[in-house]
């Protein structure tokens, strides 16, 4: 077969802003979309992960001022700390961004000339209203429906009229409708996409996009008294980072393949910006649309919405701990398999994560594993035995193995990370039947089924190695290790990988213990 080349896939993360500190909501993010890109380039795509931190606005020059600390010392120390969370999930991704980059500037500026001199910025009068909270502005009726508070903090909103620079937002609305139609998985979950087009129906207005009220940001190129809104600053990371505004960049030639992005992930509440702001910037810049913009749900604590208030943030000590009590593939999992990437809430809460240890973890992928490995060792002195081919059970493994394989890489594709799990999973649980079935540890009693058992250990093992190099992007740290005891090389196509009857005859297994059975910390009782 004629190789193919690679074929380029770009996911990216909200950039996290750095007033506030990490926890389970960007580690969450950040991992999903860690898990994507890995099995990604497992099947041999050439991914570019793209996380970073949104460094601008008033809300850092008030959190700085009230420290005593210059915004950029602030910002500093704070993308130091998101960029320690990367490693203590060992998340890969291939660049981290900062808006305070000088590169990030320099093109943020480029972006707004350019749509300065099309017209599609301009020089204008705002009058509405201002959430210092979220750094966003309102209509007049969107204000008046919440009785001029802000909808996320309650506070009240500030009247606001200034001059300011104005994106001409109302000028996309058929393109942006148009948009949707044409393509219905852009936004995605479908709630979500209905969200954006109940919106959309009621009319778009033009936004401002700059503020002289603060100094802490990007000035507008050539007018220097206004400061470009934190939200255009921050949605341009995505194509900055690229390089897409400096096309004789050496940044743009090594990585202009990835645009447009396969996956913008993204939480719920910052769909708007996303679905809508972002593309109709896009448009204006005559940029190809990402493919999908994915707004998934929220992790509330024990029932709870987290907030400030009830100090219910779970929070990278929390996570640390769960890490230190069941190793980081163990979250990993849980939150990929548990995780609110459809239109409802996930709570996160102990039980159900050792619930979910147990069952998934302990007692499916490392029993089985355990088992199979065991008896190698006990029946085969820990030397893989040769499957003659001979009828054992009813159990078509090649085409079992194949399916669910399939399954498994088309889910991943549509970003439905659980379903990808179950279909590896789901291997995991027909070998575990099967041992069940065909009874392995009577036959061994038999020296007349010396072949039948080979057969049954040879196929288990065989459809273990497929099953975990197709769990290994969520769990990398524990499926190395297992292909390691079991001298599995290391995947260089997912698919090739998958096809049955890559396991050498001959070659040693040892007995491996995955996941230690965990006792559950008694609750205050
Ligand atoms: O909004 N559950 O940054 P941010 C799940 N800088 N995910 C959650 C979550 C929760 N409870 N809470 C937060 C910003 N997240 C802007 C983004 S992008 C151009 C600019 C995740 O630090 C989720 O991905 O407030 C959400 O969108 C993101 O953190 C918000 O991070």
């Amino acid at each position: 077969m004629p190789q193919m080349a690679a074929d380029p896939r770009y996911i990216t993360t909200p950039i996290y802003y750095v007033n506030g500190r990490p926890h389970i909501g960007h580690v969450y993010t950040t991992t999903i979309c860690d898990v994507w890109a890995r099995f990604q380039r497992l099947l041999g795509n050439d991914v570019f992960f793209l996380t970073g931190t949104d460094e601008h606005g008033q809300k850092v020059e008030q959190s700085a001022t009230e420290r005593n600390m210059v915004p950029q010392a602030l910002a500093d120390e704070n993308t130091a700390e998101f960029r320690r969370v990367m490693g203590m999930f060992g998340l890969s991704n291939d660049h981290f961004i900062r808006t305070t980059d000088a590169g990030h500037k320099r093109q943020v500026q480029a972006f707004v000339q350019r749509l300065m001199d099309s017209g599609d910025v301009y020089l204008g009068t705002f009058e509405g209203w201002y959430d210092p909270g979220q750094e966003e502005y309102y209509t007049e009726t969107k204000a008046r429906e919440t009785e001029y508070m802000s909808p996320i903090s309650g506070r009240p909103l500030q009247k606001a009229t200034e001059e300011n620079y104005y994106f001409k937002l109302s000028a996309y609305q058929d393109r942006l409708e148009q948009l949707f139609a044409d393509n219905p998985g852009f936004v995605r979950p479908d709630a979500r996409r209905n969200e954006i087009l109940g919106r959309l129906r009621e009319g778009l207005q033009d936004v401002p996009i700059s503020r002289t009220n603060f100094t802490w940001g990007i000035p507008v190129p050539g007018h220097e008294e206004h400061v470009i809104y934190v939200w255009i600053d921050a949605l341009f990371n995505y194509t900055t980072a690229l390089g897409m505004a400096e096309p004789d960049s050496d940044v743009w030639a090594q990585r202009q393949q990835y645009w447009p992005a396969a996956y913008h992930i993204i939480g719920k509440e910052i769909l708007w910006f996303h679905a809508v702001i972002w593309p109709a910037l896009l448009m204006a810049l005559d940029a190809p649309q990402p493919a999908c913009v994915y707004a998934h749900s929220f992790w509330i604590s024990d029932g709870q919405k987290m907030s400030k208030s009830l100090g219910n943030f779970i929070d990278l000590d929390r996570l640390q701990s769960c890490i230190d009590t069941y190793g980081r593939d163990a979250l990993r999992w849980y939150l990929t398999t548990n995780g609110p990437l459809g239109a409802t809430d996930a709570d996160f809460n102990d039980a159900q994560f050792h619930e979910t240890y147990t069952t998934d973890l302990v007692n499916t992928v490392g029993n089985c594993t355990s088992r199979v490995s065991a008896m190698i060792a006990k029946y085969f002195d820990g030397v893989l035995p040769a499957d003659s081919g001979i009828a054992v059970g009813d159990v078509n493994w090649p085409e079992l193995c194949e399916n669910q394989a399939a399954a498994s890489i088309d889910a991943m594709d549509r970003f439905d990370l659980a379903g990808s799990c179950a279909a590896a999973m789901s291997i995991v649980r027909s070998v575990d039947a099967f041992i069940h079935d065909t009874e392995p540890f009577k036959l061994a009693k038999d020296p007349e089924a010396a072949e039948a058992l080979s057969a049954i250990l040879y196929r288990c093992a065989e459809a273990l190695r497929i099953a975990s190099s197709l769990l290994e992007a969520v769990m990398p740290d524990t499926m190395a290790q297992l292909h390691e005891s079991w001298n599995i090389s290391a995947a260089v196509d997912l698919r090739a990988a998958c096809s049955w009857g890559q396991l050498q005859p001959g070659q040693g297994i040892v007995k491996v213990a995955l996941f230690p059975r965990v006792q559950l910390a008694s609750s205050e009782a």
